[in-house]
Formats: C-alpha cells, sequence, structure tokens
C-alpha cells in the first residue's frame, strides 16, 4: 500500500465534491517573487542549489528571476536555464521588447510577460492609455514569439482591472501568441469565491485554448484558499513560492499547496513530499527569513500535540488530531509533556527516555509535573528525568567515579583450575573478584588513583601464574539502579 492510499483521513470526515484535474501544473517563483521579499538576496549558487532542489522535488515550472534587475540577476537566469532541468524555466520581463531580448540571451523556455491592466497602475504608474498598453502587450508578446519563446502573459493586478479592458488585454496577448493567462492577484484582494468567480468569467471570454495561473497574493491570509478556489474552478497551473517568500506577507507556499492537492484533493502529482523540509531549511538560510513555530507543513509545531485530550487520542490513532501524517512529509510527530499532559502522554515520554514505570508510579510522576510545570514556562526532559528520579528513588543520570575504575576480565590457561587463579587475585587491592561463564572465566572489579596506579595494579595479575590473558574496561559513569543495595566504590 502507498503512503497516498495509506492516508484516507477523509473516510473520518467528508470528501471534498469538487475535483482538482490531475493536469495541474506547479509553478515555483522562489528565485523570483521570492527575491522580491524584503532583504532577501539569494547568492548565485543559492540560486541553482534552489532550482536543483525544486526540479527534483517535481515542479513543473521555475521563474527563475527577471533578467533586467541586474547583472547578477541575469546572470543566475541564464545559469538555471542552461542546468538541463526537468522543470520549464521562465525568464519574467516587462512589455518591453529589450527585456525579451535580455530573456532570449538567457535560453530560457518561456517568458512571462507581465504589465498592469489596472486603472489606478495605468494612471499613477505607468501614465498610460489603455490603447498604449494594449500595443505594448501585442508588440512584446510577438516579439517573444518570433525569438521562438513560449508566453505567458500577466495582466498585473488583473483583479482590480475592469473586466472589459482585462478581457481586452488578455485578448491581445493571446492573439500574438500567449497560451497562458496569469491572474495576479497582486494586492491579495480576492477571497475564494471571488477567485471562483474569475476564473469562471475569463474562461467564458476567452475560451478553452488558453491556459490559466493563478498567482495569489497573501495579504489577507487567503493565498492558499484562493489559489485552490482557483484551480477548483478550472485554472490548470499554480504559482507558489517556498516558505510563501514574496512582496509583503508573500504568496501561496509551496509547501501548502502541494501538500494540500495530495491530501485534500488526493492526486498525486509526483511531488517527492518529504523533500519539502529540507528544501525550506535551504531557502530558510539562503534567504535569512525565518520559518515560524506554527508555519504549515514546515514550522516546528506543525506536529506536535501538547494537551492531555490530544495526545491520548494521538498515541491512540494519529488521525485524531492530524490531518495528514508527519512521515508523509518526512518529519515525525511531537508529544509534549508539560502541565497539560496526562498519563498516557507522560508514559510515552518515559519510555522514549528509557524508563519503565508501574502505574503508580506513572501517577505521582503526573501528578509532580503537573507541580512542577505550574511554576515556569519552559519544561525539559532534564527536568522529566528529575522528577522520575524522585519518584522512582534512583538516578538516572550516573555519576562519573572519583578514582579510576576498571572491569578486568581475565583468561585462565586450561591447565589450571580457577578457584586457584582466584584465590591468588583476592590478594590483591582489587574490590571484587567474580568467576564467570563465557569466555573469560574471571571479572575483577577494580579502582586505583591513577591510570598508572591502575595499570601497575593489572602488571600484577598478569603476573599471577596461569593468567593466560587480560581485557580492561575503564568505566566512565555509574548509575544506581532500583536494586543497588550496596555502593562499591565511593561516588562523589
Ligand atoms: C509583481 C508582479 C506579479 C506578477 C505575477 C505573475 C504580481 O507585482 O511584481 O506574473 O503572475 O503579483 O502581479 O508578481
Ligand atoms: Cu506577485
Amino acid at each position: 500500500m502507498n503512503k497516498l492510499e495509506n492516508q484516507n483521513f477523509f473516510d473520518l470526515q467528508f470528501k471534498p465534491d469538487v475535483k482538482i484535474s490531475g493536469d495541474v501544473l506547479l509553478l515555483d517563483t522562489t528565485l523570483r517573487e521570492g527575491e522580491q521579499t524584503p532583504n532577501v538576496f539569494f547568492k548565485l549558487e543559492d540560486k541553482i542549489k534552489i532550482a536543483q532542489l525544486l526540479d527534483e522535488f517535481g515542479v513543473h515550472m521555475i521563474e527563475a528571476g527577471c533578467p533586467t534587475v541586474s547583472k547578477g540577476v541575469k546572470e543566475a537566469v541564464k545559469a538555471i536555464a542552461e542546468q538541463g532541468l526537468k522543470a520549464e524555466v521562465l525568464a519574467h520581463v516587462r512589455a518591453k521588447e529589450p527585456d525579451i531580448e535580455e530573456a532570449v540571451e538567457c535560453n530560457v523556455d518561456r517568458v512571462a510577460v507581465f504589465i498592469a491592466t489596472s486603472d489606478i497602475h495605468l494612471e499613477f504608474k505607468l501614465k498610460k492609455s489603455r490603447e498604449q498598453i494594449l500595443d505594448m502587450i501585442y508588440n512584446s508578446v510577438k516579439y517573444a514569439r518570433n525569438h521562438g519563446l513560449k508566453v505567458r502573459f500577466t495582466p498585473e493586478d488583473a483583479t482590480r482591472s475592469d473586466p472589459q479592458f482585462l478581457i481586452e488585454a488578455c485578448h491581445t496577448a493571446y492573439e500574438a501568441g500567449a497560451d497562458r493567462i496569469s491572474i495576479a492577484d497582486t494586492v491579495g484582494m480576492l477571497t475564494p469565491s471571488g477567485m471562483k468567480g474569475f476564473v469562471k468569467f475569463m474562461q467564458h471570454h476567452l475560451g478553452n485554448s488558453v491556459d490559466i495561473d493563478v498567482h495569489c497574493h497573501n495579504d489577507l491570509g487567503l493565498a492558499a484558499a484562493n489559489a485552490l478556489a482557483g484551480l477548483e474552478a478550472g485554472a490548470n497551473c499554480v504559482h507558489a513560492t517556498v516558505n510563501g517568500l514574496g512582496e509583503r506577507t508573500g504568496i501561496t507556499g509551496l509547501e501548502e499547496i502541494s501538500v494540500a492537492l495530495t491530501v485534500m484533493y488526493g492526486l498525486d502529482l509526483g511531488f517527492k513530499l518529504d523533500m519539502l523540509p529540507k528544501i525550506a531549511r535551504y531557502v530558510e538560510r539562503a534567504s535569512g527569513v525565518v520559518i515560524g513555530q506554527q508555519a504549515v507543513v514546515i514550522g516546528d509545531y506543525a506536529f506536535s500535540h501538547k494537551a492531555g485530550i490530544h495526545t491520548a487520542g494521538v498515541l491512540a490513532n494519529p488521525k485524531t488530531y492530524e490531518v495528514f501524517s508527519p512521515d508523509l512529509v518526512g518529519r515525525g510527530r511531537q508529544i509534549l509533556v508539560d502541565r497539560y499532559a496526562g498519563k498516557k502522554a507522560v508514559e510515552q515520554k518515559l519510555k522514549e527516555l528509557g524508563i519503565i514505570v508501574n502505574d503508580d508510579q506513572l501517577s505521582q510522576i503526573v501528578q509532580k509535573i503537573k507541580e512542577v510545570a505550574d511554576t515556569k514556562r519552559n519544561f525539559y526532559d532534564e527536568d522529566i528525568i528529575e522528577i522520575a528520579e524522585e519518584v522512582l528513588q534512583v538516578s538516572f543520570r550516573g555519576i562519573s567515579p572519583s578514582k579510576v575504575m576498571g572491569l578486568i576480565s581475565c583468561k585462565v590457561d586450561s591447565s589450571y583450575h580457577t578457584s586457584y587463579i582466584v584465590r591468588q587475585m583476592s590478594a590483591l587491592p582489587l574490590d571484587r573478584v567474580y568467576e564467570t561463564s563465557g569466555e573469560y572465566e574471571i571479572v575483577a572489579i577494580a579502582q586505583a588513583e591513577s591510570v598508572p596506579e591502575l595499570n601497575d595494579l593489572l602488571e600484577k595479575i598478569r603476573e599471577i601464574d596461569g593468567i593466560a590473558h587480560t581485557n580492561t574496561k575503564i568505566i566512565l559513569k555509574q548509575f544506581e539502579t532500583m536494586n543497588s543495595n550496596y555502593s562499591h566504590t565511593q561516588l562523589v
């Protein structure tokens, strides 16, 4: 049974009645949109590595950058285009011929030509008429097609554009040779139902021959929901960035969208989901944007369970409090212990720490944990060990002997009686001497002030007639057990 079949989470709940086509494509724009995150600068080596990781993960398209931004960005776009990746590599360009010229020089597969179509952008930013915009779209798309490039057209700020003009702009791009249109929710203003209506409207006016991308900004935390709604309505490509990077609050995260498509919609898009933590951590380091502890899929807390009721449920069946299993994304779950913990969680924790208790001891430990954890925020494994030691009256942490202790195993020559040798050893300053079964017939415990002194003692043992061979282990740490009823050495 493969991992996906094993999930079956909706057995317990409901199945979404809306399907998303299994042909859906995932475009990653960490290197373009993601580098537009405040304070983010990816080095060339990092960009290449990120592109390689994304390719291995299985994204279908990689938007590698906007070559006109700088020489360094152009160099990176070219280097990525020349990696021989499975994914289609794109350059993001303004609707200007010189921009496309630069993309051509980078050997990319496709250009994403963008220009704003909303009146507010036309008036205040571009200072151009609608006619001028349509000309720019037609000329730039045509130019790219004439240079052998595939073209996606992005009406920037599409969701705030006059619908009539938006359709006109998209038609113009289509006529000039664009085969994809990206619905850019540039300021993150849509809701999921708004996005659905938007996609349907576009399809109604543009027909089925144009493929639709959804590019959703997260200004109101709706980027992933809007993206899914767009796909449900028939868009067939979704834009994402690792860790949801991007301008302001970023866009749809690669981790959330890839897992949602798999788990919620039951699609097997061939993504290596267990690479997500590695990719996320790599981008975290390279970008300097720290992953939040509660970030979905990749945050530290994503699979941690705390309250007693939750942990008892999870220990009985993880599906009680997990929408998908952490091993789907190469992670493990954590059962936390603090004042919220119940017996099941504490028992599990103790087991993990190698401490086995009976029911009565467990109850006492749980009670003590609640008392101690009521007084402080951070409650560590060390605290649990300390409480268990107190309840069980043992030491789990071990103490380094104040003297040098040795465990000396002796092999006896077959022509000698073992007890004859033991009697001679008893005359030496050893702590204990045992006759044993197995490879060595005698084991002695010795202690000395120093290693040379222990060595002298060993020499004396070896001088005894009939000792064929010795094997000595230095004791590093000594532990008490529940049955320790004597102490053969003084521990300080
Ligand atoms: C931007 C442009 C863009 C383009 C999206 C796309 C947007 O604001 O820098 O090409 O699909 O959000 O409008 O990222
Ligand atoms: Cu954007």
